[in-house]
């Protein structure tokens, strides 16, 4: 049977945990790479690789034979900018230009909300679905700009050298969204819708740019799913499964009340928290 073979850094991380139980499939083998060891299981569907997204020599040996990279892996919150520099915005170019000289033809890159995290609420709410998913760049954070940048990346790559790129604006992705408290009733993207959405910008046909919004269908989303639909995908889940468990949460006020990003507006910026 023909292979596909999908490479995800990041891969030991939340969600990239997560996607290994989901992304198995019949002839389809997941190169796993991560700067954590991802732990190898031994089984024959999947390669473990150990080491960092800034190892060009490495990405070179993780593309090759690639079809598909889903590019999860760096640092998931704010920290100081030189971290998030070589990490999000550096590593992200090196996977980028090992996938093209290795001729990967489809890569999926896992931007934030982040990016337009000083984007308004009531903005969302004047969109026919929610804030359009191809809303410019209104970081809140240095981890919000080298989401921005690994956008721009991604269009960049596209534009040059026709890869297939699609940019998912992750919400909140964990196993439920009670960790983000009341924010996480619009923001959760549950891990089997993740791994829907990723089967559907596995699915594409024609090489194009398209930024997606990676949320479930959740009650209170804020968040267009349209273009995401577009793709062909279709969420399950809805947070407001969990609203009973969250009465009792806190109430946004501030910033954190005003702008999608929420907490992370006011979070000290260049500080690891
Ligand atoms: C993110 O981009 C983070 O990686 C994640 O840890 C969550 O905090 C999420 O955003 C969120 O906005 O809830």
């Amino acid at each position: 049977m023909p292979q596909e073979r999908i490479l995800i850094t990041g891969a030991a991380g939340i969600v990239g945990t997560m996607m290994r139980e989901r992304l198995r499939r019949p002839g389809r083998l997941l190169r796993l790479l991560d700067v954590a060891d991802p732990g190898d299981h031994g089984r024959p569907d999947e390669d473990v690789l150990t080491g960092s997204v800034n190892d060009a020599a490495l990405m070179a040996t993780a593309c090759e034979g690639i079809d598909s990279v889903i590019h999860l892996g760096g640092i998931s919150r704010e920290n100081s900018w030189a971290n998030i520099l070589q990490v999000n915005i550096d590593g992200t170019h090196t996977v980028l230009d090992a996938a093209r000289q290795a001729g990967v033809r489809r890569v999926i890159l896992a931007s934030s909300n982040h990016a337009v995290g000083f984007r308004r609420l009531s903005e969302a709410a004047e969109g026919p679905d929610g804030l359009p998913a191809d809303s410019t760049a209104r970081p809140d954070t240095y981890y919000g700009v080298s989401k921005a940048a690994m956008e721009a990346l991604g269009s960049l790559y596209h534009s040059r050298f026709g890869m297939d790129v699609t940019v998912i604006r992750i919400g909140s992705c964990f196993p439920d969204p009670l960790p983000i408290g009341k924010r996480g009733l619009a923001t959760w993207l549950s891990p089997d819708d993740a791994a829907r959405l990723f089967e559907s910008a596995l699915a594409t046909q024609e090489p194009d740019y398209r930024v997606v919004w990676g949320v479930s269908d959740n009650t209170r989303r804020v968040y267009s799913l349209a273009e995401a639909r577009r793709l062909g995908y279709v969420s399950h889940d809805d947070a407001e499964t969990y609203a009973g468990q969250l009465a009792d949460a806190p109430d946004a006020s501030g910033p954190a009340a005003t702008y999608v990003g929420g907490g992370f507006c006011t979070a000290a910026l260049g500080e690891f928290n």
